[in-house]
Parts: C-alpha cells; sequence; structure tokens
C-alpha cells in the first residue's frame, strides 16, 4: 500500500503580487512532493489564496475595486507564477470558493453547539495591520509587540473561542511529539510562549469594521476572524465534512510548511481548533527562516522585493530553485543577492555539473559514435567501484536528508556524485585510452560509467529541477518516466541500456558572464603591455638557460608589473579549424578570463577542465584566429608545448604567483 503524503503551504494573502518569500515555501513543498511521489507515495500537494481579512480588504479599497475583483485580478499572479516555477501541486485552494466557506461556517457551528464558542465582551488594544486584539501587557512601548506598529484600544462585543482550555494539553501534545514542531530551536520558542497564560482568541469581527469575510452561522451581525477561516482551507480542501473516505485518505496533513512569521498561528491557533473538532493534529508543522534581499528586510517601502518571474527570466527557472535550497539551510535565515546566485549558478550548475554532461557527451561523440557503449567489465577498477558505490549512497542520502527537510545537505549529497563524476573522467582520461585499440573496451566502460552516473543525478535531481533533469535525460537518450514512481521500485546501477543514441544538445547552464575590468588589484597604474613579456625562465624554452637569456635581465619593478596569478580551467575547447589552439575559460576567483592557449597538440581540452593553471592575467587582449584572448596560459617548452605550469599544493584560484 502506498503511504499518503499530504504537504501544504501557508494560502498567501492577495494583498499584493507573490515575491520571492512566497516562492521558497511553494519550491520546497514542491520538491518534497516531487520526491515523495518519486519514491511511489501518493502525494497530495496543496497551495493556494487567502483572500479574506483586513488586509484584502484594504488593498482592494486602495486599488478603488471591490475585494473580489482585486482577488480575481491577483490570483492568476500566483498561479502563473507556480507555472512557471513548475510547481506541481495538485489543487489550489481560494477562500472565497463555495467548497472552503461552506466547511468554514459548519465547522464553525459544530464548534458553537459544543459550547467552544461563547460571545463576550471585550476591551483591549487592537493591531490593524496584524488584525489582533493585545492585552496591555502584551504591548511593548505602546507598540504591537508583533509588527511594533501603533495599536489603538477598541471595545468590542466578539465571539470567543475556549483555546485557554487547551493549553496544558498542548504543551503535553509538543513535548509527547518530538516532530511535531520542527526545528527543535522553533518547537522551544512554542514552548516559551506557552508558559504564559493562553488566552481564549476573538475569532469573531463586526461586519461594521470589517465587512470582508465569511459570515458566521450563527450571527449574521459578524465574519469569521481571517485566521480561523484560513487555517481550515488544510481540512477543507480534502474533503472535511464533504466527503468521508477522501479527508480519511488524507487527513492528518504529513507536513505544513510555513514561514517562522506564522508558526504561533499553526502550532497554536490550529492545533487547539483541531483538538475542539475532535480531529488529529498533523505530522509536522515545519517552520523555516526569512529571506532578507542584499542584507535588508525585504518591503515595498525599501522597493528591494524581489520578483521571481525576472530572477527566472534572467537566470532560469531551476537556478533559482537550486540556489533557494542550496544556499541556506532550511529552517535558518538567509541573504538573498545576485552575486550569490550567480556564484552558485556558475560554479556548482555551469562548472560542475553543466561540464560533466557536454564533456560527457563530447566523449560519446568523439570516441563511441554518438552511442551508449557496452561496458565490458563491471567494477573492473577502483575507480569504478568508488563512483557506482558513491551513485547509490547519494541517492540513499537524498532520502534520508529529504525526510528531515535538510535540503542543502541532499544537494551536498548530489554535488558529492557530479564532483566524482568530474574527476572521474580526469583520472580515467578517456583521451588517452581512445589512443590504443587495446584500451577500447576499457574506454567503453568508462563512457559507460559516466553516463550512468548522470542517469543517477538526473533521477536525484528531477525534484529540485525538473526541467533539468528533463535534458540530462533527453541528452543522454535514456528511458526513465519521472511521473512514475522511479524511486520507489528498482533503481539500480547498471540500469542504463547501451545502444541507445544520445542527442547532443545546448549547453544546460549558460555561464554569466562577471568579467570585471581587469585592473587595479596589483596597484598596476600602467595599463601598457609590460615589452617584451618577460618569460619565467623555466616557461621561455626547453633549452637550458643560456648567457643570452641572462643578457635580458629585468628589474624586479619590471617583473612586478606582471599579473601572474593561479587560474582554474572551467571550461575548454578547441578553436575550429585549429590543431594547435585551445579556448580556455580560466577562474582567478572574483574574475573569469577567456585565454586562447596554444597546447592543443599536447592537450585535450577535456583533460584541462578543473585543472588549476598560471597565468597573466594582464596581457593586452588579442585576437587569435578571430577569438578574443585576455592573456596567457604558462607552458614550459619553445616552439612546442612540453607542459603546462601548474601548482604544486592546492591553491585557491586567483592566488598571485611571484
Ligand atoms: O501569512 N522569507 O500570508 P502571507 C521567507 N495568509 N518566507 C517568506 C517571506 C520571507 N521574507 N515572506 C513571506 C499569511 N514568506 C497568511 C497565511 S496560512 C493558513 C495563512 C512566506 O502572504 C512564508 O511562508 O503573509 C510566510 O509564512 C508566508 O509567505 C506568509 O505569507
Amino acid at each position: 500500500m502506498p503511504k499518503s503524503f499530504y504537504i501544504t503551504t501557508p494560502i498567501y494573502y492577495v494583498n499584493d503580487v507573490p515575491h520571492i518569500g512566497h516562492a521558497y515555501t511553494t519550491i520546497a513543498a514542491d520538491v518534497l512532493a516531487r520526491y515523495r511521489r518519486l519514491a511511489g507515495d501518493e502525494v497530495f500537494f496543496l497551495t493556494g489564496l487567502d483572500e479574506h481579512g483586513q488586509k484584502v480588504q484594504q488593498a482592494a479599497a486602495k486599488a478603488g475595486i471591490d475585494p473580489q475583483t482585486h482577488c480575481d485580478r491577483l490570483a492568476p499572479q500566483f498561479q502563473d507564477l507556480w507555472k512557471r516555477l513548475n510547481i506541481s501541486n495538485d489543487d489550489f485552494v481560494r477562500t472565497t470558493q463555495p467548497r472552503h466557506t461552506r466547511v468554514v461556517q459548519r465547522a464553525m457551528q459544530a464548534l458553537f453547539d459544543k459550547g467552544e464558542i461563547y460571545q463576550a465582551s471585550y476591551t483591549g488594544w487592537y493591531c490593524t495591520f496584524d488584525e489582533r486584539f493585545w492585552t496591555e501587557k502584551d504591548l511593548e512601548n505602546g507598540l504591537c509587540p508583533d509588527c511594533k506598529r501603533p495599536v489603538e484600544q477598541l471595545s468590542e462585543t466578539n465571539y470567543f473561542f475556549r483555546m485557554s482550555r487547551y493549553q496544558d494539553w498542548l504543551i503535553q501534545h509538543i513535548q509527547q511529539h518530538q516532530d511535531f514542531i520542527l526545528p527543535r530551536s522553533r518547537r522551544n520558542e512554542v514552548l516559551g510562549f506557552l508558559q504564559k497564560p493562553l488566552e481564549d482568541l476573538s475569532i469573531s469581527r463586526p461586519k461594521a469594521r470589517l465587512s470582508w469575510g465569511i459570515e458566521l452561522p450563527f450571527d449574521s451581525n459578524y465574519v469569521t476572524y481571517v485566521w480561523f477561516d484560513a487555517l481550515v482551507n488544510y481540512i477543507s480542501v480534502p474533503g472535511y465534512l464533504s466527503d468521508d473516505t477522501r479527508f480519511r485518505k488524507w487527513w492528518p496533513a504529513t507536513v505544513h510548511l510555513v514561514g517562522k512569521d506564522i508558526l504561533t498561528t499553526h502550532a497554536v491557533y490550529w492545533s487547539t481548533m483541531l483538538k475542539a473538532l475532535g480531529l488529529p493534529l498533523p505530522n509536522t508543522i515545519f517552520a523555516h527562516g526569512w529571506w532578507t534581499v542584499e542584507g535588508e528586510k525585504m518591503s515595498k517601502s525599501r522597493g528591494n522585493v524581489v520578483d521571481p518571474n525576472v530572477l527566472v527570466q534572467e537566470f532560469g527557472v531551476d537556478a533559482f530553485r537550486y540556489f533557494a535550497l542550496r544556499e541556506v539551510p532550511f529552517g535558518q535565515d538567509g541573504d538573498f543577492s545576485r552575486q550569490a546566485l550567480i556564484g552558485r549558478l556558475n560554479t556548482d550548475l555551469a562548472n560542475d555539473l553543466g561540464n560533466l554532461l557536454s564533456r560527457t557527451l563530447t566523449m560519446i561523440v568523439r570516441y563511441a559514435g554518438g552511442v551508449i557503449p557496452e561496458p565490458t567489465t563491471r567494477a573492473a577498477h577502483e575507480l569504478d567501484v568508488q563512483l557506482e558505490q558513491t551513485a547509490v549512497q547519494a541517492t540513499a542520502a537524498v532520502g534520508s536528508f529529504l525526510g528531515k527537510l535538510e535540503f542543502n545537505r541532499a544537494l551536498e549529497a548530489i554535488w558529492t556524485l557530479v564532483q566524482l563524476g568530474n574527476q572521474y573522467i580526469d583520472k580515467t582520461a578517456p583521451w588517452t585510452l581512445a589512443k590504443r585499440a587495446e584500451d577500447k573496451p576499457r574506454l567503453n566502460t568508462v563512457l559507460y560509467n559516466i553516463a550512468e552516473a548522470l542517469r543517477f543525478l538526473s533521477v536525484n535531481l528531477f525534484a529540485f529541477m525538473p526541467q533539468t533533469a528533463e535534458e540530462i535525460k533527453r541528452q543522454l537518450g535514456f528511458m526513465v518516466t519521472f511521473s512514475k514512481p522511479v524511486l520507489g521500485g528498482e533503481f539500480t546501477w547498471g540500469g542504463l541500456m547501451p545502444g541507445t543514441e544520445i542527442a547532443k544538445g545546448s549547453s544546460l547552464f549558460p555561464r554569466i558572464d562577471t568579467t570585471t575590468k581587469r585592473q587595479g588589484d596589483t596597484g598596476v597604474t600602467d595599463t601598457q603591455q609590460p615589452s617584451p613579456v618577460p618569460q619565467p625562465a623555466s616557461a621561455a624554452s626547453s633549452e637550458p638557460t643560456t648567457a643570452s637569456d641572462t643578457a635580458q635581465q629585468i628589474t624586479i619593478e619590471e617583473f612586478r608589473k606582471m599579473r601572474l596569478r593561479t587560474a582554474k580551467v572551467l571550461t575548454a575547447e578547441r578553436v575550429p579549424k585549429s590543431e594547435k589552439l585551445i579556448k580556455v575559460r580560466v577562474s582567478l576567483g572574483a574574475e573569469e578570463l577567456q585565454i586562447v592557449a596554444g597546447i592543443g597538440k599536447k592537450y585535450e581540452p577535456e583533460a584541462l577542465i578543473g585543472k588549476t593553471v598560471v597565468v597573466v592575467a594582464n596581457l593586452k587582449s588579442a585576437k587569435l584566429m578571430g577569438v578574443e584572448s585576455q592573456g596567457m596560459v604558462l607552458a614550459a617548452g619553445d616552439k612546442e608545448v612540453l607542459g603546462l605550469v601548474t601548482i604544486l599544493e592546492e591553491v585557491e584560484p586567483g592566488t598571485k604567483v611571484k
């Protein structure tokens, strides 16, 4: 029997367009939903909109339209964004839908009939922004303790939910269910909150003050408090009080994903409501952290609200999905910056993953006629065993990390395989194997293994980056149906079918050019090319040093003009129609250079990727066979290149060489 996995996001207020905060929770939920489907669970993934209440009424009034029209205009913005982000939600609730309002009214009536709701007059401090009353002692310097805005004193007759009677029970429930509120630190916060006496909760608003809400079934002068309406979406949609069989299948929810801002409403209001209704509590409420933008709180007034649509357009959907979950451990606060996103895209996605695929495809075309070759021996080599084991372990690790909502660690586990794949290529050196006919069987095995590692990667990446997973699959031509529970059944190493034709396509992640102006950091003010370019003796000639070398002595100042740096080779490809020239893109840490080097007779481009070389980084750009070269890669040899200059130890790219 497949397990039922019911996951929800908050339903977002339609007072404004969606931003990266909303996208964050929704992407996280999507990854879990996709992964659980792949693992064979039956999944119900619900998201939607919170359309009632003061915030929405105010936004509509500001726009000069009635609230329903306002909601109808904004709802497609959320739905379109979810499509663009490849969100695989199974339903989309809007709290103005009759399927929801009906259930809210029935639930309210049931609570009223049970005596869980009573009417009373109340005087308190009201925060319009948070739509809630505070007691005198709650206030902080006379301001709302939550949003720090001014509050006003109001006296009202309202309906109250007897929340206070559930305080002890709730404390006990939280203590007895370790995973009910996660992460642990948030659980402790809720327990801390519950140390203070819990008051009854006002769950109505007089229509005279707020008309935009669901009318109380037992008093038409009132509408339902927006939270008492919104939270019910989690049960109204899967069939509470309307379809028992369906409801029994999905409730209790497996995970409610929320931001830390709305943990109390979920952990306290929602739990006690469910208890009063006689319903079981969800397994887990997970409160994730808060995103700032370039170090600042995101707000309309600051004008720094980030539109996910723009990011998708600029960087692609999967780069954004990857960044959102890779950058910060889920649960902790994080900061969004374009630079950080570009960094992730260029390194993890373009250099590591993109390169692995393109190198593999290039070699399959070149050395195996564009067809996945038949491996001759299985696990013949220590390197093969290591690759297979890492693929299998990474797959298991992804499952176990996602079980704990540790998205970033799941991605790290996947990247151990990406990196090992690249190392496997470097170490097995297929370009060398291709030179000797007797190495052909080994070459085939190696190429097969890399392609198989990529099949594993594609399956593991699917939940995070569905489009990328599909593209890897398409280019390598293997058969996997991601809508089937691939990981639920047999998913083993060696499943890749030899003989399939590959379809090398465009690169997965085009690099974002971050090339900066190349001056200044050495204090070099003279931008003129030092002339003649002094070459260190070791790189100048294969001849021993002669008297004529020493004749061309240079001063230390002249030498210092040269900007010598370590550089990591990111990409390498042959310059068309040239036997000798290879175009490399190298990273100097903060900047990148494109260099055309005459090393093509000695090296295959694939062998260079990932290597640390030494470059002259302030050489005036020149064009070689029409291709711009912005520096020089140092190599030993004169007419003939004998070997590239490398560094004995591991050093960061961009380190000064002197
Ligand atoms: O609270 N960083 O809706 P809402 C991370 N309608 N996540 C963020 C974020 C940020 N800067 N900003 C928003 C509501 N979020 C209610 C919910 S549920 C029954 C009713 C995300 O539009 C995060 O998930 O204010 C947060 O909890 C949610 O959006 C708040 O959305």
